[in-house]
Parts: C-alpha cells; sequence; structure tokens
C-alpha cells in the first residue's frame, strides 16, 4: 500500500559559496531540469515548488583565519534557515536543494529548532565521501562545506554555531554516518575524541548495506523526525561524476537504492537535502537524473509494492 506522505516543498539554494570548485550553484536548476517535483507528484505527494533563496555572490576569495567566504556562508545559511522553518511550520516537509553542503547548517538548525518545539527526537543520516567535521584550525582548505557537522555539533564559528539561536543545535550522538571514506588526518582525531557513529565504506564492505541501514536506523519511533542530507559524493563517481569532491571506491547504485528504500519503510522521513550536484562536472545530467531516481525510491518507489 502506498504510504502517505505530508506535502512537500522543494526550494533552491544556488551558490557554491561553501566549496573549493564552481559549479554547485547549478545543483537547484540541475534537479529540476531532471524532474524533481514532477517525480514527486508522480508518487502522489502534494509538492510545491518554492523557487530559489537568494544571497550574495561568490566573492572566490582566499581563506580568512581559516574560512573561505565566511559571511557569505552566513548568509546564505541564514536564508535557508528562514526557508525551511517557514515550510515546517507549516506542516510541510522541506527538501533543500543545494548548492553545497554547508548549506545543511541552516537546514538542520531548522529541523533541530522545530524538534525542540514539537517535542520530536531527531536523528540525522548523513550520506557522504565525507565527515564534513573540520574546523578553521585544522582545514586543509578553508571551505565550509567541510565543516558543517562541526558547527551543527557547537564547533565552529559563533555565526555558524549559533545560527539557529540554540547551540549547539544537536549532538554528536543524533547523527549517523553512511559511504564515508575520505576524513582528513587532523579531523579524524576530531570525530573519535566526539565520538561520531561513522559506517565507512570499509564496513559496509564487510557487513553489507543491509545491515549497516539497520544500525544506523535503530531506536527510531514514531516521535523521531529524520532528517537525511545526500551529499551525491556518496555515490561511486562512475555512476556520479557531476560533484566537485569525487572519493573513488563509493557506494554503488544498488546499495544507493537500498538505502533509500530501508529509509522509506521507516515512515519517519521528516526532511532532506540533496547537494553538491556540480553539473559543470556532469555528464550530462547523469547525476542530477540518478539523484532524482534515489529521491523517488527514497519516497516510496519499489520494484514490486503496488503504488
Ligand atoms: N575534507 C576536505 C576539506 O575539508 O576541504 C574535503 C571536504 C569536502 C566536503 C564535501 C561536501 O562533502
Ligand atoms: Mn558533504
Ligand atoms: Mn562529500
Ligand atoms: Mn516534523
Amino acid at each position: 500500500m502506498r504510504r502517505q506522505y505530508p506535502a512537500v516543498s522543494i526550494f533552491g539554494v544556488p551558490t557554491d559559496v561553501g566549496a573549493g570548485r564552481r559549479g554547485a550553484s547549478m545543483g537547484p536548476e540541475a534537479l529540476r531540469v531532471a524532474g524533481l517535483a514532477e517525480a514527486l507528484a508522480a508518487r502522489g505527494i502534494d509538492v510545491a515548488d518554492r523557487g530559489n533563496v537568494k544571497g550574495p555572490r561568490n566573492p572566490w576569495s582566499g581563506p580568512v583565519d581559516g574560512y573561505r567566504h565566511l559571511e557569505e556562508v552566513v548568509a546564505w545559511n541564514r536564508a535557508v534557515l528562514e526557508a525551511s522553518t517557514a515550510e515546517l511550520r507549516q506542516g510541510r516537509m522541506p527538501v533543500m536543494l543545494g548548492g553545497d553542503h554547508c548549506l545543511a547548517i541552516g537546514s538542520i538548525a531548522a529541523v533541530a529548532n522545530h524538534c525542540r518545539e514539537s517535542g520530536k527526537t531527531l536523528r540525522i543520516l548523513w550520506l557522504d565521501a565525507h565527515t564534513d567535521f573540520n574546523t578553521h584550525a585544522i582545514t586543509p582548505s578553508g571551505n565550509v562545506h567541510g565543516m558543517p557537522v562541526a558547527c551543527l555539533c557547537g564547533i565552529g564559528p559563533s555565526v555558524l554555531t549559533e545560527l539557529g539561536g540554540t547551540s549547539p543545535a544537536i549532538t554528536p550522538a543524533q547523527v549517523r554516518q553512511i559511504g564515508i571514506r575520505s576524513v582528513d588526518q587532523e579531523e579524524k582525531r576530531m570525530v573519535h575524541e566526539h565520538g561520531l557513529d561513522i559506517y565507512d565504506m570499509r564496513y559496509i564492505d564487510e557487513v553489507g548495506m543491509k545491515r549497516v541501514v539497520e544500525e544506523a536506523l535503530h531506536g527510531l519511533d514514531d516521535d523521531t523526525h529524520l532528517h537525511v542530507s545526500f551529499d551525491v559524493d556518496v555515490l561511486d563517481p562512475s555512476i556520479a561524476p557531476g560533484t566537485g569532491t569525487p572519493v573513488p571506491g563509493g557506494i554503488n547504485y544498488r546499495e544507493a537504492q537500498l538505502v533509500m528504500e530501508m529509509i522509506a519503510d521507516t515512515g519517519r522521513l521528516g526532511s532532506l537535502d540533496i547537494v553538491e550536484v556540480n553539473t559543470a562536472l556532469d555528464t550530462g545530467n547523469a547525476t542530477a537524473e540518478l539523484a532524482v531516481d534515489l529521491v523517488e525510491s527514497l519516497f516510496g518507489k519499489s520494484t514490486l509494492m503496488r503504488d
């Protein structure tokens, strides 16, 4: 039987201020052209495309005190926080189309506030090749898309850690990271120190994706709001070449489908980010098209279940 989903609101965040390569700013259009809204509507979901939020241009300058474009990153994240909060208040599910992954600071700060206000428990599934747990002191690049998880956990500049009002927005215990295969030397020390729950590629190889997702989703209940932060670089670059920081050895098509189908089965999906689609680096629009295919599974499309 088809599961009922809340109404979905898509909004685009066309920027690459947190990234080290240009092009993620085209992600929202790429996902629209790939038919995201139409695919959800075809599943019977009430979907509205709110258009794009606005923010400053990318100054494309070097790091200052370990951050590139901090002022612009803050401005874009404020816009995301506002857009996500507005949708959550209306009982709608925000789907944020990045843009680079620094934007998850705003989207997750909004969801964390929503959960505090509504007495829900927040669980975050972070699908990524990277742990995104750098700080200004240890970052090799100054790119804030390598720092959002740390910022959300209260480690970072106050303009980002206090973005949503409450700092920290979340605790590491609320996060599960799947697909990890690139962690910087000092970042490794950080993720261990803060006890992040990381399902890296080796673990996926060893025990299989089914068990990984079961473990990562363990303990969800009716009061859980599940936020999925889907960085398309979690996918193997052979199937998703359109992304700025590709890392070999990522999850394959079937593994990706299984993650999405198992999340759909929980019925707890409350909000979603789709980030780091970089059309300038893509083969045609393959990466956005694959992302849409996977999002259909996330919203319950399956091979044998009748709609
Ligand atoms: N760890 C590297 C850095 O901090 O520069 C690469 C981060 C890439 C982050 C991408 C979005 O997930
Ligand atoms: Mn990321
Ligand atoms: Mn990544
Ligand atoms: Mn909710």
